[in-house]
């Protein structure tokens, strides 16, 4: 592994000191080679450094402009910058010990009027990246195209009122798998960034829907015929910036790729910040997600309960965190999937250094996450109150009534035997009260 060391020059990689540590620089419960649960921490987590909000992110809100100005975007050309931007990126997620980056298309190259041009642009920054992986050992959780940001995708991409445009994202889908492909991706991720409506009434919501599933399936087509191994996911979210999105949340996504005949060919990547948008907690989500076998990944973060938007915070609640770890460990962890830090740095938080006080925050809390889902297994207290919650259904009749095998005739007659008036305690503050222990 070589490394630069040109844009944290006042930063050492970034190792584990254990809890008595206090060195903000350091690990404090994130120790990569430790053992939990059979695997290292390093293979449960798999974080991941997401490159829009860690090397592109300015600061800028719907109210104001950008007010960080990173060292490596200040250049005389974009292409210089694009280049001064990568090698930073490849330095921050070296240091910082992460094993994966992942990335838009348009984070890392520019965008032209020209389509070509676009893509011959990007192609010199996938080379690039390519060396940068090779050189560095880092490697790719996920790529994805950004069908959001300019103006043409207003109306949406996949759910476009426009064919010009509907064309535009599939030839920006089907370049952007080839290039995930080429760096070796593990997944691809589809996040409808404006997969939505403002109105009803000017939207033909069905129409809609199943260009969108359309372009689902032009997308799993060509990567059967690149022999792209990835995992594809799409990406719940309810609402912002449209005030309806298709994708809502885990439950509905499901619905569609079972209504369209893609559920053999995706999962799904859970942010916990958009779970609350909609209404759900982010362990809600993930069990949701688990429960049908359509957890893929995670893009780990957290909203502020007092604002309500998709504020992308660093997660740093160790007790959500938990709850997610606990999902993940007793669905039998991550395999193309990863702990994607989608975070931005406040307004106001406007030094590099910055970003290596959120990401360690969140490893650390993610790294004590794993450990105490792993104790509440390992001592079984809180299964073993979920089992006999639902041990009435471990009998004779439970079990002919989930086989399918049981009539009405013969409930009836069970009931008229049994004449049940109320079953037994839920148990609820006593788990809470367990779960407080652990912490
Ligand atoms: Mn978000």
């Amino acid at each position: 592994m070589t490394q630069s060391d040109t844009w944290f020059p006042n930063v050492q990689n970034i190792s584990f000191e254990g809890s008595d540590s206090r060195n903000p620089l350091a690990f404090t419960h994130y120790h990569a080679d430790e053992m939990v649960a059979g695997k290292t921490m390093r293979d449960h987590l798999r974080f991941t450094v997401c490159y829009w909000h860690a090397m592109r992110g300015t600061g800028a809100d719907p109210f104001g402009v950008g007010c960080r100005l990173m060292p490596w975007s200040v250049a005389d050309d974009e292409m210089q910058a694009a280049h001064q931007t990568m090698d930073a990126m490849f330095e921050f997620v070296t240091k910082l010990g992460a094993p994966f980056w992942c990335f838009h298309d348009r984070d890392i190259a520019p965008e032209c009027d020209d389509l070509a041009e676009t893509n011959a642009k990007l192609d010199e920054m996938i080379d690039h990246a390519d060396r940068l992986q090779e050189s560095t050992g880092v490697r790719l959780l996920w790529g994805t195209a950004c069908l959001f940001t300019h103006p043409r995708y207003m109306g949406g991409a996949g759910t476009s009122p426009s064919v010009d445009v509907f064309a535009h994202a599939a030839a920006q889908v089907k370049k952007a798998i080839e290039v995930t492909h080429r760096l070796g991706g593990e997944g691809y991720v589809f996040w409808g960034g404006r997969e939505g409506y403002d109105t009803l009434l000017n939207t033909d919501m069905r129409r809609e829907g199943e260009h969108l599933a359309r372009l689902l399936h032009l997308a799993v087509e060509h990567k059967q015929a690149l022999g792209f191994e990835g995992q594809f996911y799409i990406e719940p979210k309810p609402c912002e910036p449209s005030t309806h999105q298709y994708d809502y949340d885990a439950q509905s996504c499901h619905a569609f790729l079972l209504k369209h005949g893609l559920v053999d060919h995706f999962k799904l990547n859970i942010e916990a910040n958009h779970a609350t948008l909609a209404g759900h907690t982010f362990q809600h989500e993930l069990d949701y997600a688990a429960g049908h076998d359509l957890l893929g990944s995670i893009d780990a973060n957290r909203g502020d309960p007092l604002l309500g938007w998709d504020t992308d915070q660093f997660p740093t609640d160790l007790r959500d965190a938990t709850m997610a770890m606990l999902v993940v460990l007793r669905s039998g962890g991550f395999s193309t999937g990863g702990l994607n830090f989608d975070a931005k740095l406040r307004r106001q938080s406007t030094d590099p250094v910055d970003l290596f006080y959120a990401h360690i925050g969140g490893m650390d809390t993610f790294a004590r996450a794993l450990k105490i889902a792993d104790q509440i297994i390992q001592d079984g207290r809180l299964d073993e109150l979920m089992r006999l919650r639902y041990v009435s259904w471990d009998s004779d009749l439970g079990r002919s009534i989930e086989a399918g095998n049981a009539s009405m005739a013969e409930l009836e007659a069970h009931a008229m035997k049994t004449n049940v008036q109320a079953i037994d305690s839920g148990r609820q503050e006593l788990m809470e009260n367990l779960l407080n222990g652990y912490f």
